[in-house]
């Protein structure tokens, strides 16, 4: 088969003085940052669905991605031969991962029987270019929203042969994913959610979601795959409201129906600006509950209230999210899952590589700067000492559960009125991040 990207070679690290637009400024895969190297921090990750499948459309007008390779049919052969551009293009870029739902790397049958013949016709191409370039399969999932059946949702239906079928589609997905040695899979609600509660049992939706999630643990366990499991938060979009709407509500979820400890959350950024938080509130709110898993690395638009799914190339973004992932300290299954588009003017092959460089540089960025950060000690300093009074005294005895109400009450009796607070400092703390970026 011809090169589908003829004229581009492997991508180097070039250096900051590069002025090549088609070589890494920051990104340098074997450089070292805090005893690690950079390609084992980020674990950079394409996703197949806006790299390969994505036509850029948008709501007004159709799509305009030019992709010479791809006839454009729904043929297992057109499937078959986008899988060696996919790889040509993650060996050329030097991303070590991807991501996939079934149905974009393998078309859809007109029966869920064929719909597996599909996909496993698929898997052996996907398989052999693993092995041939060493591109690991950093989770699979399921498309469990394109299709009509799904339009009510679907472990959260009202239609219970649609949970039956999305059931099979999932055993499947994992099945596959096991067999190309994921190292995880993710569960996104699609339209698990609803446009409106005149028509809706929620009770009944939330707990055939959790018999879901359980039946997939079960299932996980019975064939032996030890990929981690991951749910990923997002408000809206499709539906009015998802049930799995930020972090919080997630791991909510999973406390209340006993699946903690079996799923992790996949962070991804511009589902935490739709929830009207920053990725950096996402991100802790995981840590917090130990049990972030991997990042979905995109970023969205200020102006345009929809995930715009843009590549991520706000550095001081990216210095928060390295941040917080180095404090927790790393990341171990997961990766830095560029779950991103172009836009749609942007619609040459070309541009998927500038893309998927700028991300990955401004990710290189944040690690270097968020490791300076660290190795100055100012900031964990200053967040420590604001917190000294829990460390002996009264705010030991609380946080050690010997502390009662009689107990404070009798302590603040004697010692009197609260001597003096101390200043939070935030635009200090701020002048300071700006030091490093
Ligand atoms: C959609 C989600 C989706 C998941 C995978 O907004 O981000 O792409 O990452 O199903
Ligand atoms: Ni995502
Ligand atoms: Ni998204």
């Amino acid at each position: 088969m011809a090169e589908a990207f003829p004229g581009i070679k492997r991508i180097a690290y070039e250096g900051p003085k590069s002025k090549n637009p088609l070589a890494f400024k920051h990104y340098n895969p074997d450089e070292v940052v805090e005893g690690k190297k950079m390609r084992d921090h980020m674990r950079f990750s394409v996703v197949y669905w806006h790299t390969f499948r994505n036509p850029l459309s948008d709501p007004f007008g159709v799509g305009t991605a030019i992709r010479p390779w791809d006839d454009g049919g729904n043929s297992v052969e057109n499937a078959r031969r986008r899988v060696r551009v996919a790889f040509e293009f993650m060996e050329k870029l030097g991303a070590p991962f991807y991501a996939f739902h079934d149905r974009d790397v393998a078309p859809e049958g007109a029966t869920l029987a064929e719909s597996h013949r599909n996909l496993d016709a698929v898997v052996g191409v996907l398989k052999e270019e693993q092995r041939r370039t060493g591109i690991g399969l950093l989770w699979g999932t399921a498309c469990l929203f394109a299709h009509p059946r799904y339009a009510h949702g679907a472990a959260t239906s009202c239609n219970a042969d649609v949970f039956a079928y999305a059931a099979a589609q999932v055993k499947k997905a994992i099945e596959v994913t096991h067999e190309l040695g994921g190292d995880g899979y993710v569960f996104w609600g699609g339209r698990e959610g609803y446009s409106t509660l005149l028509n809706t049992d929620m009770r009944r939706e939330l707990d055939h979601l959790a018999r879901f999630l359980h039946m997939a643990v079960d299932y996980r366990k019975k064939i032996g795959f030890r990929g981690q499991f991951y749910i990923e938060p997002k408000p809206k979009e499709p539906t009015k409201h998802q049930y799995d709407s930020d972090a919080a509500a997630c791991l909510n979820f999973l406390r209340e129906h006993g699946l903690m400890g079996h799923l992790k959350l996949n962070i991804e950024t511009n589902h935490a600006t739709l929830a009207g938080h920053t990725m950096q509130h996402e991100l802790e709110t995981a840590i917090a509950a130990g049990a972030l898993g991997s990042i979905d690395a995109n970023t969205g638009d200020t102006l345009i209230g929809w995930d715009t799914d843009q590549f991520p190339t706000d550095v001081y973004l990216t210095t928060q999210v390295m941040l917080s992932i180095l404090n927790m300290g790393g990341l171990t299954t997961g990766g830095v899952n560029f779950d991103a588009k172009v836009r749609r003017e942007s619609f040459e092959p070309v541009d998927l590589f500038h893309a998927h460089i700028g991300g990955m540089d401004a990710f290189a960025r944040g690690l270097k700067i968020a490791a300076a950060i660290r190795a100055d000690g100012r900031l964990a300093e200053f967040v420590k000492g604001r917190y000294r009074s829990w460390d002996t005294g009264v705010g030991k005895e609380v946080e050690s559960g010997s502390a009662s109400f009689e107990s404070l009450e009798e302590y603040v009796m004697a010692k009197g009125e609260i001597a003096a607070n101390e200043s939070g400092r935030q635009e200090f703390l701020e002048n300071l991040i700006n030091e490093f970026i």
